[in-house]
C-alpha cells in the first residue's frame, strides 16, 4: 500500500497534528506500519490457511481444494474463526477472573486497600445470581459471591448460572439449539481441542461452538467482570470528563494509564491527590500530576471518577509523540508492542504491571493488590522523577479536547428515567412504543489502522441519532465520539431528531450514552433484556428494536463480542468482515442461516460502506417495529356495518 496522507488516515485535528510531528521527527507508527505492510496476504483474510499441524501450513486455492489432511475451506475458515472467539473470550474472562480474586481477597480480609465500594450493587447481585444475603455481612455475602463466579470458570457440567439473567425464551432457544454453555474455562479449551488437527471438521458445528463460547463470554466472563468491578470500585453514575490529548497538560507530570485493568488505577487515582506527592511533583518544577488515560482502563476511571481520556485505540503511540507524558503504564490488552520504541524517541517511561504482559524496553513494575496503595505512590514517584528529563523542545500538546458526560451504567439508566425512588425503564420503552424514539443501537469496539481512523464511528453515530436511534456505546467507539463531542446532552439539541431530543431534553441526558469499556458491553446485554423485562416491547432480545455494530473493530475481543451479541437474537453489523471469505458456506452460515434457520433468530452483516449500514440499520429497527406491531396507528377505528359483519364470521 502506499504511503497515506495523514488526512487519509485520521479525521481528528489532535491526531492529525501529531502524525505531522511524528513524521518531521522520524518516529514511526501503526499508520506508517500499515502502509508498510502493503495489502494483506488474501488467503489469512479469506479466512483459508491453516496452521493448525505441521504438515502445513496448507493454503486453499482453485487447485488445491484440500489441505493435506483433508480439510475444505469450510473447516478451516470455520476453525480459524472459532479459535478467534475463544481468544477473545479468554482475554475478556481472563481480566473477569483476576477481579473475582480480588473479590474474594477483599472478602477475606486480605484486599489491602481495596473495599467494597457498593454494598447496594453487591446485594442486588447476590440475589440476582441465587447467593442468600438478607440477614447478612457484606463481606460474607461477597465471599459467597465470589466462590460462585469462580465456579462459574470452572464448571464442568450443566449450564453457567449467570445465563438465568437472560429473558426466558431466549434461555429456551440456547437450550434447544445446544448453545449454552458449560464453565468458561471448559467452553475455552474445547474450543481449542475441537480446532485440532482432526476433531471437529463440520463448519456449522465448529460455528455453533463459536456462540458457545461467545455466550459464555458475554454472559458469564464480560458480565462477571463488569459486575465485580462495580461492586468493588462502585457502580458508575454519569459524571462528566475531557476527551483528546488536548487532556495532557504542560505543566504538570503527565502519567497514562493504558489497558484494561482498572484495580491498579483505581489506586493510582487515589495516590494522584497525595498531598505529598503533589509537592513532589512541585519540588522538580512541575505543577502536579495529571492522570489520563488510554483504551478501556480510561473508559474505567472515566466513568467512575471523571478521569480524562487522552484518546482511544490508535491514539497510544500519538500521546507519547507529544513529548509530554513522563510515564505510561500499561497491563493486559491493546497496548501496542511498539511502545517503548516509540518511547525512545522521548523521555516517556513505559511500565508494565501485570506479569502476563511483559514488553521488552518496559520497565516490569510488580504490583501487590495487598499493598495497592503504597505501589502505586512508588510509580508515580518515578514518573515525578522523570519530569526534569523531558525535553521541551519536543513538547508539542494539541489543543484539542471534548467535554463529555460519561457512566450510563443500567442502574443509574434505571434512577434517571424512573427516578429514584421508583427505578424504571418505562419512560425508554414508552418512548420506542410510541415511536419518538424509534430504537437503539448499540456502537463498539476498536479502531483499524488499516481504515481512516473514527470516520465509519462518527458519521454513523451522526445519521442515527438524526433518525431518533438511540445510541449505546462503549470502548473506542465511546471514545471517537466523545472526541468529537456527541456525548453531551447539547449534541441532542444540536444533532438529534426531534422526538429522540425531547426525550433527551426532559431527562437530561445526551443522545448517545456511554456505557463503559468492552466488557461492559455485558451492561448491553442487560439494558435489552431489562428493556424485555419492562413490557410492551416483545418477549426475547430478538423482539427488541435493536442492533449492535461494530464499526471498525480489529480485536479478537470483537469477534467474540460479535457472536455472543447475535447468539443473544440481536443482529451485529460488522464494518469490516470476519476472515471468511474463502468460504461461502461458513459466509451464508453467520449472514444468512443462523437467522433463517433459527439458530439464534439474529445474523451478521458485513458492511464496510456507512450509508449502507445507516439503511440496514433503520430497515432493520423499522421491521422489529412493525413486527411488534407499534407502528400502527393506534387511533380508534369506527367500524361500519360491513367490518361488523367480518367480525360475526
Ligand atoms: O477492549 S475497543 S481497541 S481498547 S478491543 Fe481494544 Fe478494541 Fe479499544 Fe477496549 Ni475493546
Ligand atoms: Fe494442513 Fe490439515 Fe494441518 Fe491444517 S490441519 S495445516 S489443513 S494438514
Amino acid at each position: 500500500m502506499a504511503e497515506r496522507q495523514p488526512a487519509e488516515i485520521a479525521v481528528d485535528q489532535a491526531s492529525l497534528a501529531m502524525l505531522a510531528k511524528a513524521a518531521t521527527e522520524g518516529v514511526s507508527h501503526a499508520f506508517a506500519r500499515a502502509d508498510a505492510q502493503g495489502k494483506s496476504c488474501p488467503f489469512g483474510s479469506d479466512g483459508v490457511c491453516c496452521r493448525v499441524c505441521h504438515m502445513g501450513p496448507c493454503r486453499i486455492t482453485k487447485k488445491a481444494t484440500r489441505g493435506i489432511c483433508g480439510a475444505d475451506a469450510d473447516t478451516i475458515a470455520a476453525r480459524n474463526l472459532l479459535r478467534e472467539v475463544a481468544a477473545g473470550a479468554a482475554a475478556h474472562s481472563d481480566h473477569g477472573r483476576h477481579l473475582v480474586h480480588l473479590l474474594k481477597a477483599v472478602a477475606e480480609g486480605q484486599g489491602g486497600d481495596f473495599t467494597l465500594r457498593d454494598e447496594t450493587r453487591l446485594r442486588e447481585a447476590a440475589r440476582a445470581w441465587d447467593v442468600a444475603e438478607q440477614g447478612r455481612g457484606p463481606l460474607e455475602v461477597a465471599k459467597d459471591l465470589a466462590q460462585l463466579f469462580e465456579q462459574e470458570f470452572t464448571r464442568q457440567e450443566g449450564p453457567l448460572a449467570t445465563l438465568k439473567l437472560a429473558p426466558l425464551p431466549r434461555q429456551a432457544v440456547w437450550k434447544r439449539q445446544g448453545l449454552a454453555p458449560s464453565g468458561i474455562d471448559r467452553s475455552i479449551v474445547e474450543a481449542l481441542h475441537r480446532t485440532n488437527i482432526g476433531v471437529d471438521h463440520d463448519y456449522r458445528d465448529l460455528l455453533r461452538t463459536a456462540l458457545r463460547v461467545g455466550l459464555a463470554d458475554g454472559w458469564g466472563g464480560s458480565m462477571i467482570a463488569t459486575t465485580v468491578s462495580d461492586i468493588l470500585f462502585g457502580t458508575p453514575q454519569p459524571i462528566r470528563g475531557m476527551a483528546n490529548l488536548g487532556v495532557l497538560e504542560e505543566r504538570k507530570v503527565n502519567v497514562l494509564v493504558h489497558g484494561h485493568e482498572p484495580a491498579l488505577t483505581e489506586m493510582l487515582v487515589a495516590a494522584t491527590r497525595d498531598p505529598e506527592l503533589t509537592a513532589a511533583a512541585k519540588a522538580v518544577g512541575a505543577e502536579g500530576i495529571n492522570l489520563a488515560g488510554i483504551c478501556c482502563t480510561a473508559n474505567e476511571v472515566l466513568m467512575r471518577h471523571g478521569v480524562p481520556v487522552a484518546g482511544n485505540f490508535l491514539q497510544q503511540e500519538l500521546a507519547i509523540i507529544t513529548g509530554a507524558v513522563e510515564m505510561m503504564i500499561t497491563d493486559v490488552q491493546c497496548c501496542m508492542a511498539s511502545l517503548p520504541e516509540v518511547a525512545k524517541c522521548y523521555h516517556t517511561l513505559v511500565v508494565t504491571t501485570s506479569p502476563m504482559a511483559r514488553n521488552i524496553g518496559a520497565e516490569a513494575v510488580e504490583f501487590d493488590d495487598r499493598r495497592a496503595l503504597e505501589c502505586s505512590r512508588a510509580i508515580l514517584r518515578k514518573a515525578i522523577a522523570n519530569f526534569p528529563r523531558r525535553d521541551p523542545r519536543k513538547v508539542s500538546i494539541p489543543r484539542q479536547k471534548a467535554a463529555l458526560v460519561a457512566g450510563f451504567s443500567n442502574e443509574t439508566i434505571f434512577n434517571i428515567l424512573g427516578g429514584t425512588f421508583r427505578r424504571s425503564f418505562r419512560p425508554l420503552n414508552d418512548a420506542v412504543i410510541t415511536g419518538r424514539v424509534r430504537g437503539v443501537a448499540g456502537i463498539v469496539g476498536c479502531n483499524n489502522a488499516r481504515g481512516k481512523v473514527d470516520e465509519y464511528h462518527l458519521t454513523l453515530t451522526r445519521e442515527l441519532i438524526k433518525r431518533n436511534i438511540l445510541v449505546l456505546q462503549t470502548g473506542c467507539a465511546a471514545v471517537a465520539c466523545a472526541k468529537a463531542g456527541l456525548l453531551t446532552p447539547e449534541a441532542a439539541l444540536e444533532l438529534a431528531g426531534p422526538s429522540l431530543r425531547e426525550v433527551c431534553e426532559a431527562v437530561g441526558i445526551p443522545p448517545v450514552l456511554h456505557m463503559g469499556s468492552c466488557v461492559d458491553n455485558s451492561r448491553l446485554l442487560l439494558a435489552l433484556t431489562y428493556i424485555v423485562q419492562e413490557g410492551g416491547l416483545g418477549n426475547d432480545l430478538s423482539e427488541v428494536p435493536a442492533i449492535g455494530v461494530a464499526p471498525e473493530w480489529m480485536s479478537e475481543k470483537a469477534v467474540a463480542i460479535g457472536h455472543y451479541f447475535v447468539a443473544s437474537g440481536v443482529d451485529v453489523i460488522l464494518g469490516r468482515p470476519f476472515h471468511t471469505a474463502g468460504s461461502e458456506a461458513v459466509t451464508r452460515f453467520l449472514c444468512e442461516e443462523l437467522l433463517t434457520q433459527g439458530v439464534t433468530g439474529a445474523r451478521f452483516h458485513y458492511i464496510s460502506d456507512v450509508q449502507q449500514a445507516v439503511e440496514t440499520i433503520v430497515a432493520h429497527i423499522e421491521s422489529k417495529r412493525e413486527a411488534l406491531g407499534i407502528n400502527r396507528k393506534a387511533g380508534r377505528k369506527l367500524f361500519d356495518m360491513k367490518d361488523r359483519r367480518g367480525l360475526e364470521v
